[in-house]
This record gives C-alpha cells, structure tokens and sequence, in this order.
C-alpha cells in the first residue's frame, strides 16, 4: 500500500504539466501589434485563398486561441449578414490575423438572414448572441457590420468598463464621429453589460435607428461609452448600394423616444427566432437564422 502511493507520487512528478499550468495569461498590451494598417478592397480574394492563407492557425469554426497564454477574455464577434458574400472575404482576410495578434480567445459568427424579408440587423446580433452562447462561456460580444475593416489594430476588440464603441472614425464620415451619441457600425457589450440592456430591440426592421436605441438603453441603465481615439480608431467601409429589402424605415426614429419603455419588453426577454441551418467553415461559422421578418 505504502509503495503504491510513492509510485504515484514518483509519476505525478514526472508528468508533463498541461498547457493551463504552464501558460501565463497573455498581458494587457498585445506585443505583436503593428499599429495603422493599409487597408484596400481592390486585390480580388476569394474564400479558397484566405482559407488556404489563415486555416491552419484556426480551429472548425472560425475559432482561435492564442498558442502562447491564456487570453484575457473569451470573445464571439457578431456579424448580422446576408447577401454580402464578396465583404465577407474581405472581412476574414483583414480581421482574422488582427485578431490572432490582439490574442484573443475568439470565434467568427455569421448570422444570416434566412429569405427575402425585411432586414433587422440588431435581432440578428440577438440571435447570435444567443447561439453563441450555446456553445462556449464567452465574457465579451463584439457586434461588427460586415464591411467595416479597423486601420489600426491598437482598436482592441474585446470589452472594457463600459459598453465600447469601436467605430469612430470611418472614412465615409471623413474619419469623425458623425454625432456624439453614435453607437453604429462596430461595438462591444461584456456578457453583464448587454444583459444589463436586456439586448438588443427586435423590433427594428429595415435600416436606421437600431444602434440609437442600443445607445439609449445603455445611457438609461446608468452606464456610458468608452472608446478609442480617432486615431486607433479608424475605419474603412467598403463601398456599396442600399441593399434590397432593408430601405430606411421611417417608423424607425420615432421609436427612439420610447426607448425607457420599450427596453424592458423588447430585448432578449422576447426574443423569437429559428435555426435553419449551422455550418462551420473554417474561417467562420455560419447561423442561417428565421427571424419571422415581414415580407414588407
Ligand atoms: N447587412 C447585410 N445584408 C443586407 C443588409 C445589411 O449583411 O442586405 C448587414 C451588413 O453587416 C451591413 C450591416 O447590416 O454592414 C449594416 O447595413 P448597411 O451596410 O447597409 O448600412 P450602412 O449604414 O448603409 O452602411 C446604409 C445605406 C447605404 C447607402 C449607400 C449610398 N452610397
Ligand atoms: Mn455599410
């Protein structure tokens, strides 16, 4: 008996540690980062070749860990989709090694639009939140258009003490907020912070106003906007048209004065979606999603 247990002990010893007990958390200021970046959606890629380049650093999924230490915080970035399959490849190009050098513990979500109806870009980013969430403990939620590339990669995308706007400078407002209360584009919400909100509204379909009601009930719950400086803080859109089916909806800036009321009852307490469909890519996983939008 006596011997068993020093023969255990002996092994123990001569075990080698795993990963968590050698691994350091990885420091506050990412080493590797470069700073600005140029930044062109000239150069035709496709999925095959950003595959090919940047696959073998991920996991199914779209999934990374840094090799080296334990990432400050488990983050899903969100993007609402459909229909926008060339700035996706531009998205994944530019973002994933960003990422990858911010050493964040992150995944790619794309959550798509299932069908022609109206577009509701912040019930999309709910879903993804909630389906997300069903597959790892993340702390941290970045919300990203799809064609919106940071030029700096000092524009960390995790979550600070207040909810934190990312996108302040885009050059299609001559790299300047275009008002001060603008929430749009890019931001991030810890897990406390968005739940804090109760999410996201449902209930606005087609373009505009969404991320002024995000604004409000982030004001409303007491907490204010962090954000980085104009100049880690600029962005490039990729140009394009208004897309079918989501035009400006002129409903929408009146519901920004019920915001107080309506935050309570609309959100993620009232949140109703199916999943079509799940596939994991490599650079990403893809949640074809029916959020019951109307066909007009
Ligand atoms: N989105 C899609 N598909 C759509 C609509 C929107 O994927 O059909 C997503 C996508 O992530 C996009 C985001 O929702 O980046 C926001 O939509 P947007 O890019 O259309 O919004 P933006 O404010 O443009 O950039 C508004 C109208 C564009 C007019 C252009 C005139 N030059
Ligand atoms: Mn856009």
């Amino acid at each position: 008996m006596k011997t068993k247990v020093l023969n255990n002990s002996h092994e123990e010893t001569r075990r080698p540690p795993n990963k968590s007990e050698t691994l350091g958390h990885c420091p506050d200021t990412p080493p590797k980062l470069v700073g600005p970046l140029h930044v062109e959606f000239n150069s035709k890629q496709t999925l095959h070749k950003v595959r090919e380049e940047m696959g073998s650093h991920l996991l199914e999924g779209g999934r990374y860990k840094p090799p080296d230490c334990i990432a400050q915080q488990k983050v899903a970035i969100i993007i609402a989709f459909r229909n926008r399959h060339e700035h996706l490849i531009h998205w994944l190009y530019y973002l994933h090694p960003i990422l990858m050098r911010q050493q964040l513990d992150y995944t790619v979500y794309v959550i798509n639009q299932d069908g022609e109806g109206v577009f509701n870009r912040a019930k999309l980013m709910n879903a993804g939140y909630v389906e997300a969430m069903k597959q790892y403990d993340y702390d941290c939620f970045v919300f990203s258009d799809i064609d919106l590339i940071p030029m700096d990669d000092r524009n960390l995308y995790r979550c600070f003490d207040n909810p934190r706007h990312l996108a302040v400078a885009m050059d299609k407002f001559n790299f300047h907020l275009p008002y001060n209360t603008f929430f749009g584009g890019v931001s991030s919400l810890s897990k406390s912070q968005y739940l804090k909100i109760n999410g996201f509204p449902n209930t606005f379909w087609g373009w505009g106003g969404e991320d002024d009601d995000i604004y409000n009930r982030i004001i409303f719950r007491g907490m204010s906007i962090s954000r980085p400086d104009l100049v880690m803080g600029k962005y490039r859109m990729i140009k394009h048209k208004r897309d079918l089916h989501n035009e400006a909806n002129p409903k929408n800036p009146g519901k920004l004065r019920q915001t107080l009321q309506t935050m309570n009852t609309d959100g993620i307490n009232s949140l109703k979606y199916t999943v079509k469909e799940i596939k994991k890519d490599i650079l990403y996983t893809f949640i074809n999603v029916d959020i019951e939008a109307p066909l007009k």
